[in-house]
């Protein structure tokens, strides 16, 4: 059995490597749900769709979120009655919210639904929102002290404002998901995805019992970094980890797992701070990290699995 632990668009194609190399009926993802949101009355779950989408092969690869093919005539005709357009739905995509919305009212929980789209979608890996209790990511903007929304902060600011603090409202009172602790306790080894390790992965390692989980087993706990040559590849991880003091390169993100994992992958443009990592107390592995397409996330996902062996050996 495998774990991964995911957040939104790196984790994905993470995630499409591993079902490359891997049983999907042996892999069980546990997906980041700080992110999500309530629009227009609708119950929107960023990570869990980003996944579902990608693993369905429906995601909108360039986009970076939503359907491919997708239209917006929705979001023209409501932006035309002057509503609130700034954060795109389209029209297939308002399908997944209007069903999961309708499902969540007459009481069923998200891992159900969650479950229940990924099987629709055809997705043969099993799905986990890391909990079923509301987490919400906040962010305190530097320049006022303003608190805003995940969404707020990330698409209707650009994200392109600085943070003084990140929190995780609901975290301390949520409980994993059913099936969440039992995939990591249960997992040959557990796979960190290079999400944002403050905002994406940040929420789910604040759920009660999951870091503890994990700090148990860490030796067979294999990370790998987001960051890439001191910046991210894709959205603010390199700007958050500076602006909350941390080191936007492969030792901050290797800091930060220090306890919960034993073993960092890093790209080879990082190759001179594997010793810096290593002295983080993680076994350093470098490899080739950037996914482009499907080879290049089945290769690393065979780097990351053979790591997670090595790390039984210890
Ligand atoms: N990201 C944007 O930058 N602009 C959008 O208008 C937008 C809409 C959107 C709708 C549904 C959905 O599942 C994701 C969406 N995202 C959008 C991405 C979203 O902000 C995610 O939280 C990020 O990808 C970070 O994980």
């Amino acid at each position: 059995m495998i774990a991964a632990l995911a957040g939104g668009v790196g984790a994905a194609r993470m995630l499409r490597g591993l079902v490359q190399v891997t049983d999907p009926a042996e892999l069980t993802a546990v997906v980041n749900t700080g992110d999500d949101t309530v629009l227009h009355g609708l119950h929107i779950s960023p990570d869990i769709d980003t996944v579902t989408y990608t693993l369905a092969g429906r995601n909108d690869e360039a986009r970076g979120w939503g359907l491919a093919g997708e239209t917006w005539t929705v979001m023209a005709a409501l932006e035309d009655l002057g509503g609130d357009a700034w954060f795109q739905l389209g029209d297939r995509d308002l399908a997944t919210h209007l069903y999961r919305t309708q499902r969540l009212a007459e009481g069923a929980t998200l891992s159900a639904v969650t479950a229940d789209l990924a099987a629709r979608m055809g997705v043969r890996i099993r799905l986990l929102p890391m909990s079923d209790d509301p987490v919400r990511t906040s962010l305190v903007l530097a320049a006022d002290g303003r608190r805003v929304g995940f969404q707020d902060y990330f698409v209707r600011l650009g994200h392109a404002v600085a943070v003084s603090s990140v929190h995780f409202e609901g975290a301390a009172e949520s409980r994993p998901a059913p099936g969440v602790l039992e995939a990591i306790e249960d997992a040959e080894t557990v796979v960190i995805c290079p999400s944002n390790p403050v905002v994406s992965l940040g929420p789910l390692l604040a759920v009660p019992g999951v870091a503890g989980l994990l700090r148990s087993r860490r030796s067979t706990v294999v990370a790998v970094s987001p960051i890439v040559g001191g910046a991210a590849l894709k959205g603010p991880a390199d700007r958050l980890l500076a602006e909350l003091g941390e080191e936007p390169s492969v030792v901050g993100v290797a800091r930060r797992y220090a306890e919960i994992a034993g073993c960092l992958v890093v790209d080879e443009v990082d190759a001179d701070l594997a010793g810096a990592v290593a002295d983080c107390g993680l076994r350093c592995v470098v490899a080739p990290t950037v996914m482009h397409g499907p080879s290049e996330a089945a290769a690393l996902a065979e780097v990351v699995l053979a790591a997670g062996r090595e790390g039984s050996t210890r």
